[in-house]
């Protein structure tokens, strides 16, 4: 019954792809920046504006107007849709994402990609996938970063993050204006999670003069120069094969309906200030045309097996594409619907125990340091509560 529902879901969606007009995204549906030198003038900051106001004027810069917007520091993000589904075309990139950088001027972002499942025309939490990129196994995983606002505007940002580090977003000479989204002046700190891609910054004249950006191999934003011999450089395309779960298995993606973009480096490069992904246009790369104007190629369809499999595996609330982490520390616990357990790495040995909605223990069982699993997949569907170390998750179980 609800599977019907969802693939009536699915059907529309693809009809409307029949009528896309645009390879380019149509809209901006958040535009959260960090803190940073370019925060309230990319796209600037007017008294009155908004959330939702800064993130019409965030679409007005990256498309219309052809400028970009800043996503600040660490962890700052948009999320960007279309007016149809990008085709995951077998053995070829298929989004490509305008950036600003430079040879010796990257700034990568982390990309994840959503497939609208339940077709609410708004990517849900249990709808994102991060594409894994060159610099995976280096990066930091369940990373918080947390920003401070501070008490006068002229004054530098400090920052925590849940590894135990500390520093600021500092203040420079050639921006004056605050480096807090204003529009967020009420909330006292700003969080940001994910993925943080290792310091790609290195000061070649080791007296801080002159700092070079190094470029990933792959996989990011604002990574790789848009063109490469007036091409647009196929570094600056992400394949939507490069999807994974929690677990980094990879995840066959029928298409992407949004992408979200945050930046993945937290580094500060003397003079020259933070690391910040800068974002333009993110396109469909399915084009007959690569030039500044692109058409959309309407002879690229969904394939309807992939769609399928796909739908089966996530489409029924099945939440092992989500991260559920057990908060502030390296440990990941999460529920693989499709084996039935419950994964985790323990830094210690300890005791683990499953409990029914009412409270009731059902199962106790002690684990050891490393990898471990809970077979939950004798249980009842319900929900379930998982406690590992004193650390509890809700599972709901189908
Ligand atoms: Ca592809
Ligand atoms: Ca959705
Ligand atoms: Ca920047
Ligand atoms: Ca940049």
């Amino acid at each position: 019954m609800n599977r019907t529902y969802l693939s009536l879901a699915a059907i529309a969606m693809v009809h409307i792809a029949a009528n896309a007009a645009s390879p380019v995204h149509n809209k901006v549906l958040e535009y959260v920046p960090a803190p940073g030198q370019f925060v309230n003038t990319l796209p600037e900051w007017e008294e009155g504006d908004d959330a939702k106001a800064m993130a019409e004027k965030a679409y007005q810069y990256m498309v219309p107007d052809g400028s970009m917007v800043s996503l600040g520091v660490y962890g700052g993000y948009v999320v960007v849709g279309f007016d149809h589904t990008i085709v995951n075309v077998d053995g070829v990139r298929d989004i490509y994402i305008e950036g600003n950088a430079t040879s010796g001027g990257s700034e990568p972002g982390v990309v994840l990609v959503a497939y609208d499942i339940n077709g609410n025309g708004n990517p849900d939490d249990n709808e994102w996938f991060e594409i894994k990129g060159s610099e995976y196994v280096n990066s930091l995983m369940g990373y918080v970063c947390t920003y401070y606002r501070p008490d006068a505007p002229d004054a530098d940002i400090r920052w925590t993050d849940n590894y135990g580090n500390e520093g600021h977003v500092y203040k420079n000479q050639f921006h004056v204006q605050s480096y807090w989204p204003q529009w967020l002046s009420d909330c006292e700190t700003l969080e940001f999670r994910g993925s943080r891609l290792p310091d790609n910054g290195v000061d070649e004249s080791g007296n801080g003069t002159y700092y070079v950006l190094s470029q990933f191999d792959y996989g990011y934003a604002d990574n790789a120069p848009n063109l490469d011999n007036g091409n647009w450089n196929a570094n600056a395309k992400i394949d939507i094969d490069w999807a994974i779960d929690v677990d980094g298995n990879a995840v066959k993606m029928p298409g992407v309906n949004f992408v979200k973009i945050y930046t993945g480096v937290n580094q500060d490069n003397g003079w020259l200030g933070e690391n910040s992904t800068e974002v333009c246009r993110v396109i469909d790369a399915h084009v007959t045309n690569e030039g500044s104007n692109p058409v959309l190629d309407e002879n690229v369809t969904i394939d309807q097996s992939v769609l399928d499999a796909f739908l089966d595996r996530y489409a029924n609330g099945n939440t092992s594409s989500v991260a559920i982490v057990a908060n502030n520390d390296d440990m990941r616990i999460y529920f693989d619907a499709s084996t039935g357990c419950v994964n985790f790495n323990a830094p210690n040995s300890g005791l683990a125990q499953v409990y029914n909605q009412g409270g009731v223990l059902l199962h106790e069982a002690a684990f050891a340091t490393g990898s471990n699993s809970i077979d939950l997949s004798g249980f009842p569907a319900g929900l379930y509560m998982v406690c590992v170390d004193g650390k509890t998750i809700k599972i709901l179980k189908r």
